[in-house]
């Protein structure tokens, strides 16, 4: 059944899955499913099919395509709303002291609408979710932790959240407040440097990092890349454990306090997010966004490392039992510092 996607956003009851079948022809036009609405309706978007929903729906979606060779600015999809708007059309300047991965943000729900206009792939329960390169040495492997695994990082999570330099929400230099709340392992994170203590918080020494975090980082790196030899040189020691609750989000930001340029490990755990990866070049489109469910790992480095990403949306109702983490979503970045 194909119907149009502002018919769709009124009319679907939340046990329907959406499936993309396809792209609809630029400029196509069709008239709403009777009983509906009279109106007609731009139909340059996504065709849908509707079934019972059987577990959280997995999707891959590019924004915006990368301007014409011959100069004409990018085709893009309907404009985000809010300062973070970002249309590839024209770089919002950003304010120095918003830059980096503490920019706030607002007005995701529009601008989801819009991601959705722009899906070009999808993976459904239908479909089992593949690993997938977003990018040169950006590597998303669904499903990579175990449900006792996630349970530990979980327990772990809890642990290093209690102060001394326990969790907090970071201030950043423009005096805004994240909405993401941060613990750091090896090295305290603080708009935009690193520190042994908690210079913004109680000062009290940052909480180590464990052996056995590293390890699991170099499993990552192995599985991620295919290439055990790469993953035995990779040595983090500083992690950013961050909590998202179902209204905090990350604005788009480059991680680069670091001065090693070895890869981010990030393992999601809890509810589900829309992960954006974009380029190295600047906070604007290209990007492509992908879902992280709980258990995923996604890996960057290489040409990728200091690509711009953040995550626009935590996706309501997608918590999963047996982790404890009743609600939320915990994220753990796993970096090599370079620092002494
Ligand atoms: O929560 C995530 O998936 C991304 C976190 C992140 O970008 C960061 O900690 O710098």
């Amino acid at each position: 059944m194909g119907i149009c996607c502002c018919c769709y956003r009124s009319s679907v009851p939340s046990t329907l899955l959406p499936v993309v079948l396809g792209r609809v022809r630029p400029g196509g036009i069709r008239r709403c499913a009777p009983g509906q609405t009279d109106s007609r309706h731009d139909m340059d978007g996504i065709l849908l099919l509707l079934l019972p929903q059987l577990s959280p729906i997995h999707v891959i979606e590019t924004g915006g395509r990368p301007a014409p060779a011959d100069g004409r600015p990018a085709r893009t999809g309907r404009r985000a709303a809010g300062p973070h708007r970002q249309t590839g059309r024209r770089p919002a300047p950003v304010p120095k002291a918003e830059r980096g991965r503490g920019r706030l943000t607002s007005g995701a729900g529009r601008h989801d609408r819009a991601a959705a206009r722009e899906t070009i792939g999808y993976v459904t329960a239908l479909i089992p979710r593949p690993r997938a390169e977003v990018a040169p040495g950006a590597v998303h492997v669904p499903g990579w932790l175990s449900t006792d695994e996630q349970a530990e990082l979980a327990a772990a999570g809890r642990d290093w959240a209690r102060p001394p330099a326990g969790m907090r929400a970071t201030r950043l230099p423009s005096g805004g407040v994240m909405s993401v709340q941060t613990v750091c392992l090896g090295w305290h994170w603080i708009p935009y440097r690193y520190s042994r203590t908690a210079d913004d918080g109680d000062g009290a020494p940052v909480k180590p990092f464990p052996g056995w975090l590293a390890e699991l980082g170099r499993r990552a790196v192995a599985d991620a890349y295919g290439d055990p030899g790469a993953a035995g040189a990779y040595r983090p020691d500083v992690a950013l454990v961050n909590f998202y609750d179902e209204k905090a989000r990350m604005g788009m930001h480059a991680d680069r306090e670091e001065r090693s340029l070895a890869p981010v490990v990030s393992l999601s755990l809890g509810a589900a997010c829309i992960f954006r990866f974009g380029n190295t070049q600047s906070r604007n489109r290209p990007w492509t966004d992908v879902e992280l469910a709980s258990g995923d790992l996604f890996v960057f480095g290489g040409p990728s490392r200091l690509a711009y990403h953040g995550v626009p949306r935590i996706i309501q109702g997608t918590g999963v039992p047996g982790i404890g983490l009743p609600s939320g979503r915990l994220n753990i970045t796993l970096r090599e510092s370079g620092l002494e």
